[in-house]
């Protein structure tokens, strides 16, 4: 009989390094497309995310006066041995996550590296305003906050972790950050390799552990002067509530609840093939998937016949598989609640079209948490299906007849973050994304990403901006100083 594995412990990362919590507690993580037990992430508290403050404070005066090219050269290193480590860094993703192999291979980990180069770059060309008067001059200092907090969450954890931490740390503050305890596994190699790489003791702090020990205290420390937060609307609002009074800055990337539009002049193969990646990609656990596909009364029929044809074909599998296009959902616990929508939208009058179901897979994943990729018709736009983020490999379809139909349905929910648009016709498509609620409008394209455009929602779907400058900008206050002469 084959030895049971060793199971990993995992650690926190403070002033360079690396400790068990102080309180000896540890949380389960469970790879879920084996649903086993394979490491253990520390479950810190007040008291970790202190020392982890004190440190950070201690490293800013030189790391904030460090000059900017020492500053990307680290950065860069950085990014290097993300690419280094590809390998370790994509196999630790997908057993966190239960995303296929050949998606963290070719997403996650590559963008992890690409955020630290970018942001490596970006500061080297980075300048602040100067605005010229009859008899003086005014130039606007943009300097770095101190300690800042970053919050991410499980979907693409070393993706997003990166996201958040390489401007923060380009811009010369020092971070505290937190990954999702779902998911901590390729945010402790990532501490490891900023060891590696020479940044210095203190800059960086991860902390793991809950939401609400870690992930609070981190918020409520007064000496935490901004929180840089993705993860759910619920999460968002609590640590709103907590940042506002302190009037720290905030920047919060929330759900969503996206529609995606297509108008019966698009591309149709375009549309559909695109469609479905935007659909299920990442088991449909991604905030800019659309989840509301809206088709015109034209092309409806044949969109959803093609549409469900494809979504049989995919195949749901061990993540380790090369041909894999859907893995295990993130936990049994996010199962368990897609399975709930699911029922949900049967409750309230819709016909699953495919899907519906867990999948039961032989073998090594046996005891995985699969479910089928889902679509669902005939739900009206204010049921809980059509409303709440179900963030899951689940989708819902309807026909619309006119523009105007397609806008007001795409536009009645409370989230605004990302929106997709099918059609030929130019006029129409810069209409009705002018006119549409999201903070991210695709033509003809999903998931297309220049890491220079501002990311972010409007209404529930949060607060701020991130990318390029203005997530440069989010980590500096501005100091305006007038000089007269
Ligand atoms: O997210 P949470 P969860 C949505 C999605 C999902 C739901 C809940 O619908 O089903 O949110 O997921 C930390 N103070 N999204 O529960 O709780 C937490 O430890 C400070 C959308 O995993 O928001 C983790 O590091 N921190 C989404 C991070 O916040 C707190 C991505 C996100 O966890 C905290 C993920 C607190 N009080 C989920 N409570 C997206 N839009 O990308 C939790 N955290």
């Amino acid at each position: 009989m084959a030895e049971p594995r060793k199971k990993i412990y995992l650690k926190n990362y403070i002033n360079g390094t690396f400790y068990e919590p102080i309180n000896e507690g540890y949380i389960n993580n469970y790879n879920p497309s084996i649903g086993e037990l394979y490491a253990y992430t520390p479950d810190s508290g007040e008291d970790d995310v202190k020392l982890a403050v004190k440190s950070a404070k201690m490293a800013f005066p030189a790391w904030s006066k460090m000059p900017i090219e020492n500053r990307s050269r680290i950065l860069m290193r950085i990014a290097d041995l993300i690419e280094q480590n590809m390998d370790a860094l994509s196999a630790a993703e997908t057993e966190d996550t239960g995303k296929p192999l050949n998606l963290s291979s070719t997403v996650d980990i590559p963008r992890s590296a690409a955020n630290f180069r970018f942001f490596a770059n970006a500061i080297n060309l980075f300048a602040s305003e100067s605005h010229k008067m009859p008899d003086a001059i005014n130039y606007t200092l943009r300097q770095p906050l101190g300690v800042v907090g970053c919050i991410s969450p499980w979907n693409l954890p070393l993706y997003l972790f990166t996201w958040k931490i390489a401007p923060a740390l380009a811009m010369g503050n020092c971070v505290v950050a937190k990954p999702s305890e779902v998911t901590p596994h390729t945010a402790y190699l990532f501490s490891r390799i900023c060891q590696q790489a020479g940044l210095p003791n203190g800059v960086l702090n991860v902390i793991h552990g809950s939401g609400h020990l870690a992930g609070k205290a981190i918020v409520e420390h007064p000496d935490v002067k901004a929180i840089s937060f993705t993860g759910g609307t619920q999460t968002g609002r609590t640590i709103a509530a907590i940042t506002a009074p302190m009037f720290k800055k905030t920047s919060l990337e929330l759900g969503g609840k996206n529609p995606n539009i297509i108008f019966a002049d698009c591309d149709f193969d375009e549309a559909l093939n695109t469609t479905v990646q935007s659909s299920f990609r990442n088991q449909g656990q991604i905030c800019l998937c659309g989840s509301r596909i809206y088709v015109q009364q034209e092309i409806y029929d044949r969109f959803k016949t093609e549409f469900m044809a494809k979504t049989y074909m995919l195949k749901v599998g061990d993540p380790r598989d090369h041909d894999t296009n859907v893995g295990a959902v993130v936990s049994e616990a996010h199962f368990n609640k897609v399975m709930h929508y699911i029922n949900l939208a049967k409750e309230e009058g819709g016909e699953v079209l495919v899907g519906g179901n867990q999948v039961k897979l032989k073998g090594r994943c046996e005891n995985g948490w699969f479910i089928h990729p889902t679509i669902i018709e005939g739900l009206p736009i204010n049921c809980r299906t059509n409303q709440e983020e179900i963030f899951g490999p689940v989708v819902t379809i309807q026909p619309f007849e006119t523009e105007e139909e397609a806008l007001e349905l795409a536009n009645q929910t409370e989230f605004g973050l990302a929106a997709t648009i099918w059609t030929q016709d130019i006029s129409k498509a810069h209409r009705v994304a002018e006119k549409i609620d999201a903070g991210i409008v695709w033509v003809n394209c999903w998931m297309k990403r220049d890491l220079r455009t501002p990311f972010g929602g409007m209404k529930n779907s949060g607060l701020g901006r991130e990318g390029g400058l203005e997530a440069l900008r989010f980590f500096t206050e501005a100091k305006n100083v007038c000089v007269k002469y």
